[in-house]
Order: C-alpha cells, then sequence, then structure tokens
C-alpha cells in the first residue's frame, strides 16, 4: 500500500479532527496546513507536528506533492476552494455543506466529474457502526416496508445570547444555520440508511434569539468562551431550530426537529425508523446500541460487537464488544473508505460504502434550499430532482 499526501485547509474544530483521523489510518502523511494567516499557520503546523504552512490555500494547492484536499474551512468558503482544488487536479474532501446553496453545489457536481478526481463531502454520521448494522437490516428487508422515519438533532451551544460563531454570520455561515449545519446531517443520515430519497417537505424555522452579542475578536466553535471578550448586539437572521415534515420517494413518511438551543444536549442525533416487520431506533449519545421493535415478541437491544453484526457491518467494527466507538471512530471509518478508493484509482464509492459524494452534497444542498423555501411560503414543496 502506498503512502499518500494530503494538506488540510483550516484550523477551526474540524481541521484537526481531520488530521487525527486520517493520522490513525497509517498511510495517509498529511504534509501541510493552510490557514489566511502566514504566522498563525507556522504555529498551528508546529503544534500540530505538520511539516510545512501555507498562510494562503492558493500555496498550499500550488504543492505539487499533495494529492489530496481536506477543505475544512467556513462554508462561505466551501465552493471557491472545492473548484480551485479540483482545476488544480487535487482529490477534494470537503466539509459540509459543500457550498452555499445548491447552483454553487450543480457546478461542483460538474467541475468534480470532468477533473477526474475523487469529490467527497463529509458527512461523518454514515460511519458508525450501529448506523451502518440499521441500514444493513433494511437493505435486507428485516424492517418490512419503510413506513416511517422520524427524529431529531439537538445542541445547546448556540442556547444563550452571549454565544458566538462564524456560523451565525450569513456571510461565512450562508442563510440556513441549524438546517444547513445539523439538519443537513440528519437528513443525509436517513435517506443513506433507509435508501429513500426525500421528495416534497413542509418546513418551519424559527429564530429564537434575534440578537446576538458578537465579539469584536475571533471564537473558536464549541469553546465556550464568548464571556470574557468584547462584544456588539447584531440581528440574527438565520434560523435557531427547524422543524420538517416530509414524504419520500417509496412511500415513507416522516419528520424531524433541529435546534441548536435545546438546553442539555450537546450533540445528539437521533432517529427512528418504523416498518411493515419492525422498528429501529439509534441515537449517537448510546451510540453502540441498536434497539430494535416488535410487535409480536420482546424487543431487542443489540450492542455494537464484531460477532453480532451483521458479517458486512464488521468492517466498520475495531474493538471488541463492551468497548465503546464513537464519533471520531466513525470520521475515521468513512476516510478509511475515502483513502481506499484513492488508492484503488476510483472516484467514487464502492456498490456498499458509507461515503458522501459532491452528488450527495447537492442533493443535501437542495434539500436546505427547499427548507427555506418551504418556510417562507408556508406551504409543501417538492424537492427537485436534477
Ligand atoms: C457545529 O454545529 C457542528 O460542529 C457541526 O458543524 C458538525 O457537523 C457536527 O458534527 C457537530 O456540530
Amino acid at each position: 500500500m502506498r503512502s499518500v499526501r494530503a494538506g488540510i485547509i483550516g484550523a477551526g474544530f474540524i481541521g484537526p479532527q481531520h488530521l487525527e483521523a486520517v493520522r490513525r489510518l497509517g498511510y495517509v502523511d498529511v504534509v501541510a496546513i493552510a490557514v489566511s494567516r502566514a504566522e498563525e499557520a507556522k504555529a498551528i503546523a508546529e503544534k500540530l507536528f505538520i511539516e510545512r504552512a501555507y498562510g494562503s490555500y492558493r500555496e498550499l494547492l500550488a504543492d505539487p506533492e499533495i494529492e489530496v484536499i481536506h477543505n475544512c474551512t467556513p462554508t462561505g468558503l466551501h465552493y471557491e476552494i472545492n473548484r480551485a482544488a479540483l482545476e488544480a487536479g487535487k482529490h477534494v474532501i470537503s466539509e459540509k455543506p459543500l457550498a452555499m446553496d445548491s447552483s454553487q453545489t450543480a457546478e461542483l457536481v460538474q467541475v468534480a466529474a470532468s477533473s477526474g478526481r475523487l469529490a467527497a463531502v463529509n458527512f461523518n454520521h454514515r460511519g458508525y457502526p450501529m448506523v451502518q448494522q440499521a441500514r444493513q437490516m433494511i437493505s435486507t428487508g428485516l424492517l418490512g416496508d419503510v413506513y416511517l422515519l422520524h427524529g431529531s438533532y439537538l445542541q445547546d451551544w448556540l442556547l444563550y445570547p452571549t454565544d458566538w460563531s462564524w456560523r451565525l454570520d450569513p456571510v461565512t455561515g450562508g442563510v440556513s444555520r441549524a438546517m444547513a449545519d445539523i439538519g443537513s446531517h440528519w437528513a443525509d443520515l436517513v435517506q443513506h440508511v433507509t435508501g429513500h430519497c426525500i421528495t416534497r417537505l413542509f418546513a418551519d424555522l424559527h429564530t429564537l434569539l434575534p440578537k446576538r452579542l458578537r465579539p469584536t475578536k475571533r471564537v473558536q466553535t464549541f469553546s465556550g468562551r464568548t464571556n470574557e471578550v468584547h462584544t456588539e448586539e447584531v440581528d440574527i437572521k438565520t434560523e435557531d431550530e427547524a422543524m420538517v415534515m416530509f414524504e419520500t420517494d417509496q412511500g415513507g413518511r416522516g419528520s424531524f426537529l433541529v435546534s441548536q438551543v435545546s438546553a442539555g444536549h450537546k450533540n445528539k442525533l437521533s432517529f427512528e425508523i418504523n416498518g411493515s416487520k419492525a422498528s429501529v431506533r439509534w441515537d449517537a449519545d448510546d451510540p453502540d446500541q441498536l434497539w430494535i421493535g416488535y410487535r409480536d415478541k420482546p424487543n431487542e437491544r443489540l450492542s455494537k460487537d464484531p460477532s453480532l453484526v451483521a458479517r458486512e457491518v464488521a468492517q466498520y467494527v475495531h474493538l471488541p464488544g463492551g468497548h465503546s466507538e464513537a464519533w471520531p471512530d466513525a470520521l475515521k471509518n468513512v476516510m478509511g473508505e475515502i483513502y481506499e478508493a484513492i488508492q484503488d484509482g476510483r472516484t467514487g464509492p464502492m456498490n456498499g460504502n458509507a461515503f458522501a459524494t459532491f452528488a450527495d452534497g447537492h442533493r443535501s444542498a437542495r434539500l436546505v434550499d427547499v427548507v427555506l423555501e418551504s418556510a417562507h411560503r408556508q406551504t409543501w414543496v417538492e424537492v427537485p430532482t436534477n
């Protein structure tokens, strides 16, 4: 197996997580990191034991030794960097959302197709073993016909008016917040698990905190340190919560609630699928467990264990039963499949793979656009198929 050289652009919350995940694969050499200031890049590179530091993403893209780019910048930069990276001949692993809206993501899908390079988007929740177990059970018919898909994604890190993040500014975070940031994960995950596609929806969005205090200096996502800096009051236009009802292409119906202001919930993504024979429920707060519900016999709780999951799922499990595998492990699983494709010279997933492509990222952006439209018009809206 040859080693692959990569570069990371952006060093907020998620950039170092990509670094750790790919380092754990063993054959990925992250040789460079870029952030917008050269001095800062140097300090970060030293701290993270990365050889090269660049003060602009363009310098990193010009490095001929780098094959793969991890785009870990704020959403407002995703389109420009993803496009430039593909045009520079690099494989791209982008954070979600792929771009600011679906017209940009449609272009990126085209650019990716003509580049001949791999273009993936990080929907990391797909990599949890028990998520894959649920997917396997549904695809082999154990649940029967899927009737209902429901759940939520709840966080509390933006509960107070003093909480601040670049995600609150539409210029850096986009015009949708809770939906684009975490609703996109929920919808992607449930469609991945069921194989259903959301075709029609009705959404209600709300900004519960219409004014917030913005620090006059930069604040790191999840740092919870906004009380310690000078602030100015700003109007907030993006949603703190979203409620969505939907229908799928295979006759499923469902709903989800996403919120960044739900006290006590740090990062709680959960879903339940009810089929004609059985149900499954998964919760990121208890990720090694899968609840299986029956009508005519006692319900079950399946614990993650390489000898108990389906044969196809065993590759996502790396530890014996009773040894937790969670968020960083799911990310590593997804990165592992992406880099395996790069090693094999493939530009997309193999049948059954969990990782998401730019086409999935476009599908997600289209859904976010439709959620915004539906909330604005207060009516059901069809999700376009192109
Ligand atoms: C911030 O809300 C965030 O970091 C998301 O952007 C991630 O995708 C999610 O994993 C956790 O929360």
